[in-house]
């Protein structure tokens, strides 16, 4: 048993590398990265920033982010016995509204995907009369029902809770423009029904000692609760005379009001250093969607797309991270508070 505990359905199989020796990195990349290469499947010229969840019999499934030869994204499902060695569908999700009817965005990325109860929540980045949230469920990954969009333009990084806090679901997402957006915070929204959303809350603004963050912030992966308080993913940007830079940063929110930030990192927890992360379309991208834990060893594993190319994946433990995290964390701003 370790020093702090991840608080999740036990999983059966978890895709694992332990840390090389001598190594003190928090996250360590996979010794295959990346696991989803270029030109993955015919049309297909590049999948990345996508999300994965534990599925049935010990398998995974996932919600990818494909984009055609065309360069058009969009999300289709892929499907792993071990978490690694993923396959894709031939075609794209087909959503539908609530009343059965096509409802299908004209571009659809950076998913994540997120168990509540029973379902299992798909949220993006979608077309709204330009980028806001998109939001769908499904049981069985073959039908989606598409809910209605969350907020109205423009926002990106919309990122679920995985259970209902005080009764409510909550949201992170990220104010943004229509294009590539040179500012940044993390804000939270609740709802009792996935329709209404309100309440909304400033958890993480942009900036702190490290330039790293300095541009902007964004929710990753799905919050892990844990005994700490919630476990936060995100990535953090960098502006540059070369572009924007983006790395992993790691934070730990109070676990009744995650407005309020607890612990956070004045480092970031991985930046781009290999060359997959970064030489491709979008130079200098290491952005997470996902993680898988296991709550009885304490493993986790991140999902991440490198430069805008390819899906790669990193390891690291709950005692490992949330130890990183409280010693090198720094107040910045008015993160502390409740943000309203
Ligand atoms: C962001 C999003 C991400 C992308 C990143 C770097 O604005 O579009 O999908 O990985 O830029 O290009």
């Amino acid at each position: 048993m370790g020093k702090y505990k991840i608080v999740s359905e036990p999983i059966t199989k978890m895709p694992w590398e332990d840390r090389p020796a001598q190594s003190k990195e928090v996250i360590w990349r996979y010794s295959n990265n990346p696991i989803v290469n270029r030109n993955p499947i015919e049309g297909i010229a590049r999948i990345f920033n996508s999300a994965v969840v534990p599925w049935k019999d010990g398998t995974f499934i996932g919600v990818f982010r494909a984009e055609t030869v065309s360069t058009l994204p969009h999300l289709r499902v892929g499907r792993s016995v071990d978490g690694i060695h993923w396959t894709f569908e031939e075609q794209p999700i087909n959503f539908l509204d609530e009343q059965g009817k096509p409802w299908n965005p004209y571009y659809a990325y950076d998913p994540r995907l997120i168990k509540i109860e029973d379902e299992y929540y798909v949220v993006w980045c979608t077309d709204f009369y330009g980028p806001s949230i998109g939001l769908a469920k499904t049981t069985d990954f073959k039908s989606f029902t598409r809910l209605e969009n969350p907020f109205i333009p423009f926002n990106r990084n919309g990122v679920l809770f995985p259970r209902k806090i005080n009764g409510a679901y909550k949201i992170l997402s990220r104010a943004s423009d229509n294009g590539h957006t040179p500012f940044g915070d993390i804000f939270l929204s609740e709802s009792k029904d996935l329709t209404y959303w309100g309440k909304h809350r400033h958890v993480m603004e942009r900036g702190g000692s490290g330039w790293w963050q300095g541009l902007k912030i964004g929710g990753g992966p799905a919050p892990i609760e844990t005994s700490e308080g919630w476990l936060l993913l995100y990535h953090g940007v960098a502006n540059t005379c070369n572009g924007y830079v983006y790395s992993i940063g790691g934070a730990i929110l109070d676990i009744n009001e995650p407005s309020i930030v607890k612990y956070r990192s004045k480092n970031y927890l991985l930046t781009p250093e290999k060359p997959y992360e970064e030489v491709g379309f979008v130079q200098n991208v290491v952005f997470p969607c996902a993680t898988i834990v296991d709550p009885e060893t304490g493993k986790i594993a991140i999902y991440y797309g490198a430069a805008d190319s390819v899906v790669a994946l990193g390891f690291s433990t709950i005692d490992i991270m949330v130890d990183y995290i409280k010693s090198t964390s720094e107040n910045v701003g008015r993160d502390g508070e409740i943000g309203r």
